[in-house]
């Protein structure tokens, strides 16, 4: 499907400020921090939204990490290629669309146009596959099939289900005990009593015609996709073996994260991923934000009271991914924070003797190259903002009055003085971080 429009990120290796250092994050599975150094492409596949409310904060803190991921390869000198999925149909969907009386296509339209114009006011890189769960079937139906060459697959009343302890490496990507993996399993969508299965814990594949469900004709017989399916088919399809990320929340690590690793590790013998990559989750009100229990911020809301998208990533910014945390309201709380450091930021930006930016430069990228340490980089930026606006501190580079604009492409020399400075700061803002106060 329609991806969403690309923000412009600069390359600050273009403006002579070379290639940032290797990137490390931290994967589920080993459970420490690896290497992401690719020797061209890096290969990232992010779960996207099931569509069936607007963009809540917690889904814009998960892609504004794997945005960070972006710009950090991208800073290394890395291309990157992302694929994310929309999951444009599923239990949670169809029930939501059923409950409300829409019909379930148009609110997963509805609320994927949403989801975009989110994503684009918040400056989010687009993935270059945006890709529907619908017409991905081909894809699903094709991995199944390869599953049962495989001997992984079996039939309950019509229903498939892949076995997931075909996979040796099973268990490996949360690392869970057999109750932590039951409990979860009945607790994300799973159906581990169901009777005629082989393991509690195998995981459906294609799911048989239900009357008042949606079904399509394919040669595992007329039904839809499961849903971890859906994705080890869409990463396998768009980005291939042993992909560098795979990414989410933390609400992904089991079941979803976990068979879909299986599922592709069955089909081709290789490890699914070289690192799991998870978010931690945002709550509200004392919970996990989540559209099931409705306690939801959304983006398009704030964005429509008139809020700077540009604070409310900042805001998002301010915490570190693998946290979770709460989102705060009121004069202490998340936003307010957010748009007095824009503020401070802005001030600095505009004054005539801003400090030298090279520490910038320096901090910024070894915060994000460490594990995505967003909250460390926005503190060197609150540091350079401070020594910009302190009359009394060091002598600051002496103020060039020609070179005023930020967009002003005939000031070449990137790294010097006066207000090279606020244009390198501008550059590290917008390239690494998203941001264009
Ligand atoms: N469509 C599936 C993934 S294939 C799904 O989980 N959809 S979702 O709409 O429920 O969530 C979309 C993304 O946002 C997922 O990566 C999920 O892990 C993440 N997410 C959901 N709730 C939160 C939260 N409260 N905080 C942080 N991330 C969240
Ligand atoms: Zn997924």
């Amino acid at each position: 499907m329609r991806s969403w429009s690309a923000p412009d990120v600069p390359s600050l290796a273009d403006h002579q400020l070379g290639h940032g250092p290797q990137v490390r994050v931290h994967d589920t599975a080993s459970g420490g921090l690896v290497d992401s150094d690719p020797s061209d492409t890096a290969r990232m596949y992010v779960c996207g939204i099931t569509p069936y409310d607007a963009t809540h904060l917690g889904h814009a803190s998960t892609y504004l990490t794997f945005d960070l991921l972006l710009r950090a390869w991208r800073d290394r000198g890395l291309d990157v290629s992302y694929t994310q999925n929309v999951t444009d149909v599923d239990d949670p969907l169809l029930e939501r669309a059923l409950a409300t009386g829409v019909d379930w296509e148009e609110l997963a339209v509805r609320e994927t146009d949403l989801f975009r114009e989110d994503m684009t006011a918040l400056r989010v890189v687009p993935p270059q596959n945006f890709v529907g769960a619908v017409e991905s079937i081909p894809l699903v139906v094709g991995l199944v099939k390869t599953l049962q060459e495989r001997g992984a697959v079996y039939e309950v009343d019509g229903d498939l289900y892949f076995s997931v302890h075909d996979d040796p490496a099973f268990g490996e990507v949360s690392g869970y005990d057999d109750t932590t993996m039951d409990a979860l399993f009945a607790e994300r969508g799973g159906d581990p009593d169901r009777p005629g299965k082989r393991d509690r814990l195998d995981c459906l594949v294609w799911q048989a015609e239900r009357p008042g469900d949606p079904a399509w004709d394919s040669s595992l017989g007329r039904g839809r996709p499961g849903w971890h399916v859906e994705c080890s088919s869409m990463a396998l399809e768009y980005l291939g073996e042993t992909i560098d990320v795979q990414g989410g929340g933390s609400d992904l690590v089991f079941p979803h994260h976990e068979m879909s690793a299986s599922e592709a590790q069955v089909a081709t013998g290789k490890p699914f991923a070289k690192a799991y990559v998870h978010a931690g989750m945002v709550g509200y009100e004392g919970e996990k934000m989540s559209k099931s229990k409705g306690n939801l911020v959304l983006v398009s809301a704030l964005r429509r009271d008139g809020v700077d998208p540009a604070a409310i990533r900042l805001a998002l910014l301010a915490h570190h991914y693998r946290t979770d945390w709460e989102w705060m309201e009121g004069p202490d709380g998340d936003l307010a924070a957010a748009e007095a450091r824009l503020a401070h930021w802005r001030e600095a930006l505009a004054s005539s003797s801003p400090a030298d930016a090279a520490p910038v430069v320096e901090a910024v990228r070894t915060a994000l190259a460490s594990d995505l340490d967003a909250p460390r980089a926005l503190a060197a930026v609150d540091a350079w903002a401070t020594t910009t606006l302190t009359p009394s501190s060091s002598p600051h580079t002496p103020q060039h009055p020609t070179a005023q604009s930020p967009t002003d492409e005939s000031a070449t020399d990137e790294s010097t003085t006066d207000q090279s400075a606020t244009r390198t700061v501008r550059l590290v803002l917008d390239a690494l971080l998203g941001l264009t106060p």
